[in-house]
């Protein structure tokens, strides 16, 4: 572990907590995590998380109690910035490239203060951060964090030393990431699980905002999806368009969709599944696939994006990629292809 990171702590008298956008349950529970813990046991008071887009209902519990201390760069762009300017820190959790903050790249690029990484993806842009602890070995950026603070001195190396807050948001990553521990689970996974539960992690109530508390929408839409719109192809790729009338029609909101794409994964024959969402001038594209074919692989090169070997993302522009929307399906087809045949 770097043994800086204490040091430029100490030093910090304003601090940004940044992440992805579109955040998801690990981009929400490392930030609010490292919040928590800045203030709790470092006594650091001017510290706020910044999320490009708002967080998905799904997390909103984990945010009682401290709205004050959190931003939205799409509802307030303004305040957003002046935080990110007033910072002599800034902490980028869950996300390995600024693009991937989207209206905040150019105020985080512009700023000089010192850039730590917190994160799981793979080739993170190095040279931007003074600090790099980037390991791809591990769930979450949330598990990844809760080692980092077990190293550092204000923890005294021990779960139970960190607030509860920390403990809940930690879980909450994990579990989210892991998809409820389907995939991506290490050793060091379980460890951090089984310490953060003995410490008094609130699991009970975790699960039941995290996977019970939907919309009946959202599984409507899911029976409308997996009937109407998934197909299936000969070579294993599965794929569902949502286009934006039918998410409107269905009233989704953000972060809703999470989860969408693994369905068509517990059947048998499918390799790999691609869920497009349409919004506005693109759509937004989400990949897995199953050990042996590269989601990662195939967002990278055929969607703009990327991500982990089997949980990916990415774009599909139109007109740049696609002459309409309506010519998805037959570049889904075409330009999965080669991921499909190789193992
Ligand atoms: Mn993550």
């Amino acid at each position: 572990m770097e043994d800086r990171f204490p040091e430029i702590i100490i030093r910090a008298k304003q601090i940004a907590l940044v992440t992805h956008t579109h955040p998801d349950g690990d981009a929400v529970g490392s930030t609010l995590a490292l919040r928590a813990f800045l203030e709790e046991n470092c006594g650091k008071h001017a510290v706020k998380a910044l999320y490009p887009t708002p967080w998905p209902d799904s997390v909103d519990f984990l945010f009682e109690g401290i709205r004050d201390k959190v931003l939205v760069w799409e509802q307030d762009p303004r305040e957003t910035a002046r935080w990110i300017d007033g910072s002599d820190l800034i902490i980028c959790l869950d996300f390995n490239v600024f693009s991937r903050t989207d209206g905040m790249e150019g105020a985080l690029r512009g700023s000089a203060a010192p850039k730590v990484l917190i994160d799981h993806h793979p080739n993170p842009d190095r040279a931007a951060f003074e600090l790099c602890f980037s390991r791809t070995e591990t769930s979450s950026a949330s598990e990844l964090l809760f080692q980092i603070l077990l190293t550092l001195p204000q923890s005294g190396g021990m779960a139970r030393n960190l607030p509860q807050r920390s403990l809940d948001a930690l879980m909450t990553g994990i579990t989210t990431d892991t998809n409820n521990f389907a995939n991506s689970v290490y050793p060091s996974t379980l460890q951090a699980y089984a310490e953060l539960l003995s410490a008094g992690a609130d699991r009970e109530t975790i699960l039941e905002n995290v996977f019970q508390c939907f919309r009946e929408n959202r599984l409507r839409l899911m029976g409308h999806l997996l009937r109407d719109k998934m197909v299936l192809c000969p070579d294993g790729l599965a794929y569902m368009i949502l286009d934006a009338a039918t998410a409107a029609a269905y009233d989704i909101r953000d972060g809703e969709l999470e989860g969408m794409v693994n369905l068509p994964l517990s059947l048998a024959q499918v390799k790999m599944s691609v869920f497009l969402r349409e919004e506005g001038d693109h759509f937004r594209v989400s990949i897995r696939s199953k050990r042996g074919w590269s989601a990662n692989r195939c967002a990278v090169e055929q969607f703009h994006g990327g991500g982990h070997e089997q949980a990916a993302g990415g774009r599909l522009y139109f007109p740049a990629d696609i002459p309409s929307p309506a010519d998805a399906a037959a570049y889904i087809e075409s330009h999965t292809k080669g991921y499909l045949n190789e193992n």
